[in-house]
């Protein structure tokens, strides 16, 4: 048995040059690490992280009082157990902190020593980490879900829809998955230059022209996915991120003008929009206590697939809940949400017990830490969003999964979209 000698975690920065954990896990002369990545359009819902808001220093941002409970309380805590043992060892945390939102100890400062703690593992059995989740063999490599235009919190354009994303239906590999999206990109690049609008990106790699309207975007979006070559709602899908906590205020939603309208006409819209640009995806269409909007959504369009993200939190009592209330048909799920490897193992179980699609997602403010690929492969889900194809730390996930697609050789295969 490899047992946890010590852990020690240290502030390093997130994509967004904020700070974060790293957590470093040893045993037998071996140790892995692993970094949290952090939010900006966060649920409600979501497991606490924990920041010193009242440290002046790095204006309230730093994460210094989770590294030391991390060094000390945790480290005491899960000295000698198994390293293998994940369920126990996210027990140990679990009960260490105490609170439902793990408000004690930080999500945050838990996420980065399970995260660590799966990796040594991994490394001690010399296995890749991609083979130590769910899945024993017939590996699936994940469509991917490219955030190409960047809007809402994750960029100043005035773009009420966050997230613009290509996912390339088309593809029977990984690295054919690449290709296709790299020339979309290629193409939607010069179509945004030959529009005199600047090609800088957002928080998530995706461009963030200075321009105001859904509309404009997803014509942007066609435009390239044509140019590139291929067929929209065919070969290449447009998939959203409304993120509709954002655009939410007394029963009204303002998603696709600054106008706050109904429900109801806002389904319609959702409609029209669908029908028009081919959409595929949609997450977060509404707010994440408007359960019965989401309900009425399910029952007025078909063949959508409906993301829950801030609804669900990758947490499983509210996955029970939506599913009981027919809300959507698949769920984002984002390891700091819950806080720890085994939890967010329980929500990928079940949801796909009760036939939902799993999408593994990274955050806005991520790192170069890699996990989430290994994560998309070892459960067998569908597709894994993280960013488009520039900032490193998202091209870090892609190139991870092109690293497992090769190691697979010819028994890759691609997952299942339909
Ligand atoms: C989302 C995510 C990731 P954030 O809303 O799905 O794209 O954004 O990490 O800011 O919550
Ligand atoms: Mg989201």
């Amino acid at each position: 048995m490899s047992k946890i000698l010590k852990i020690r975690a240290r502030q390093v920065f997130d994509s967004r040059g904020n700070p974060t954990i790293e957590a470093e896990v040893y045993s037998n002369n071996e140790s892995a690490s692993a970094i949290c990545p952090s939010g900006a359009s966060t649920g409600t819902y979501e497991a606490f992280e924990k920041r010193d808001r009242n440290n002046k220093k790095y204006l309230g941002k730093s994460v210094l009082n989770a590294i030391n409970l991390v060094n000390s309380k945790i480290s005491n805590k899960l000295k000698g157990a198994n390293i293998h043992d994940q369920t126990r060892i996210d027990t140990i945390l679990i009960n260490l902190d105490g609170t439902k939102k793990k408000t004690n100890l930080g999500a945050n400062a838990i996420l980065a020593v399970s995260m660590a703690s799966k990796k040594l593992s991994a490394k001690i059995k010399k296995i890749p980490l991609y083979k130590t989740f769910l899945v024993k063999n017939n590996f699936k490599l994940p469509y991917p879900l490219m955030n190409i235009i960047n809007g809402g919190a994750h960029a100043n354009n005035g773009l009420r829809i966050q997230e613009f994303m290509i996912r390339p239906d088309k593809a029977t590999s990984f690295s054919e998955a690449m290709r296709i999206c790299f020339l979309v990109i290629n193409n939607l690049r010069d179509l945004i230059k030959k529009k005199g609008l600047s090609t800088s990106v957002g928080d998530e790699g995706g461009f963030a022209p200075m321009i105001n309207s859904n509309e404009k975007a997803l014509d942007l979006v066609v435009s390239a996915i044509e140019n590139a070559g291929f067929k929209n709602g065919r070969d290449v899908s447009i998939c959203l991120d409304v993120a509709a906590n954002e655009l939410f205020k007394n029963n009204k939603y303002s998603i696709h003008s600054s106008k706050f309208i109904s429900v109801e006409q806002t389904i319609k819209k959702y409609q029209k929009i669908i029908n028009k640009y081919k959409i595929k995806s949609i997450e977060d269409p509404f707010g994440e206590n408007d359960w019965t909007s989401w309900n009425s959504l399910m029952k007025s369009i078909k063949n959508v697939q409906v993301v829950g993200d801030d609804l669900y939190v990758t947490n499983l009592e509210r996955l029970k809940k939506g599913f009981l209330n027919n809300s959507s048909n698949s769920i984002l799920i984002k390891l700091n949400q819950i806080g720890t490897v085994s939890e967010t193992l329980e929500v990928i179980k079940f949801a796909q017990i009760i036939g939902y699609k799993t999408i593994i997602s990274h955050r806005s403010g991520d790192s170069e830490d890699t996990f989430i690929a290994d994560l998309a492969v070892g459960t067998n889900s569908n597709q894994i969003k993280t960013g488009s194809l520039a900032r490193s730390e998202r091209v870090a996930k892609y190139n991870q999964l092109i690293r497992i697609e090769e190691e697979l050789g010819k028994k890759a295969k691609m997952n299942k979209i339909h």
